[in-house]
């Protein structure tokens, strides 16, 4: 059975109760992880107001603001992690960001700017989480991130998140190979196309959830507790020789051709 209890668990990515991320943390917490919560923090204290209120039925024993382009913050978070668990057994990279410009219209006016903070934010940020992760996951663990179908086909107006999601999952691979020998697995969820703050923000997202809910295998698309769930197996003992992967979680979309 799907069990996490006594595993402490670092889940980034919450915006609000449409986050991959709260599917996952809420999946997390129902197979008796403990949960340690980051969110980005804003200057009004907003988000912070609001995650706090979505997340404190989980009690999370952490709740800190990380913004990856900061790395006090992050050294903040790990050396938080490292005074108040003993260990740390599982993070949940769930983050993405591009300049709205750059998801639409021409790939090839993406600026210099615009590429390297899609980049620094989407891609940089799993290898830099991994590396502060590692000396904490002194018993082994488990690391997950999420991907999307563009980093390995064209999808229009993707543009440069598609280049971020191609450098992510070569992440997954290079941070696999060198945190296997400590025990540590490193993974990639490849979700469906779900209605978030993220993809809302994207023209056309609902004509795509359509065409998915035609052409799917599955003729649906994924919910975020299902991605949840995935990602639990993913943390759990039950994954245990699972390490380097993409795993679909998209109504089986990647396999069609036509
Ligand atoms: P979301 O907007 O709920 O989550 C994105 C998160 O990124 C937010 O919590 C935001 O605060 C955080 N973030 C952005 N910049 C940050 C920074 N500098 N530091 C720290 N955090 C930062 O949207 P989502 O769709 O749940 O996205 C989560 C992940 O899932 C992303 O990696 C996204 O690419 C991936 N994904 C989404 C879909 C989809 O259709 N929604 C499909 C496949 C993969
Ligand atoms: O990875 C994502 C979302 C990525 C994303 C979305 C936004 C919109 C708002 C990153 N940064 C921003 N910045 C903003 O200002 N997805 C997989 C969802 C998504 O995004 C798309 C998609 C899909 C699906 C963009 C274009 C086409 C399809």
């Amino acid at each position: 059975m799907l069990n996490l209890t006594g595993k402490n668990a670092l889940v980034t990515g919450i915006a609000n109760n449409r986050s991959i991320a709260w599917g996952i943390a809420q999946q997390l917490h129902k197979a008796g992880a403990n949960l340690g919560i980051t969110y980005l923090p804003d200057e009004k204290g907003r988000f912070e107001k609001k995650v706090k209120e979505l997340v404190d039925p989980l009690e999370p024993s952490i709740f800190l603001p990380c913004n990856v382009q900061d790395d006090a913050q992050i050294t903040e978070t790990f050396q938080a992690i490292s005074q108040q668990w003993d260990k740390l057994d599982i993070l949940i990279h769930c983050l993405a960001f591009a300049n709205k410009d750059d998801l639409t219209g021409e790939f090839s006016k993406t600026s210099r700017q615009g590429f390297s903070q899609a980049l620094e934010i989407s891609t940089y940020s799993l290898t830099q989480l991994a590396g502060a992760a590692k000396p904490l996951m002194t018993q082994g663990g488990s690391i997950v991130t999420l991907t999307y179908l563009g980093g390995v086909k064209v999808i229009p107006n993707y543009n440069v998140m598609g280049i971020a999601k191609a450098g992510l999952e070569m992440s997954v691979r290079y941070l696999a190979s060198e945190l296997g020998p400590n025990n540590i697995r490193v993974n990639a969820i490849s979700a469906g196309p779900i209605r978030t703050l993220a993809s809302s923000a994207v023209g056309g997202i609902l004509d795509m959830i359509h065409h998915v809910e035609e052409v799917a295998p599955l003729r649906r698309t994924v919910t975020q507790l299902e991605v949840g769930n995935a990602a639990a197996f993913l943390c759990s003992d039950l994954a245990s020789g699972i390490t380097g992967q993409i795993l679909y979680v998209d109504a089986g979309y990647e396999i069609m051709g036509m």
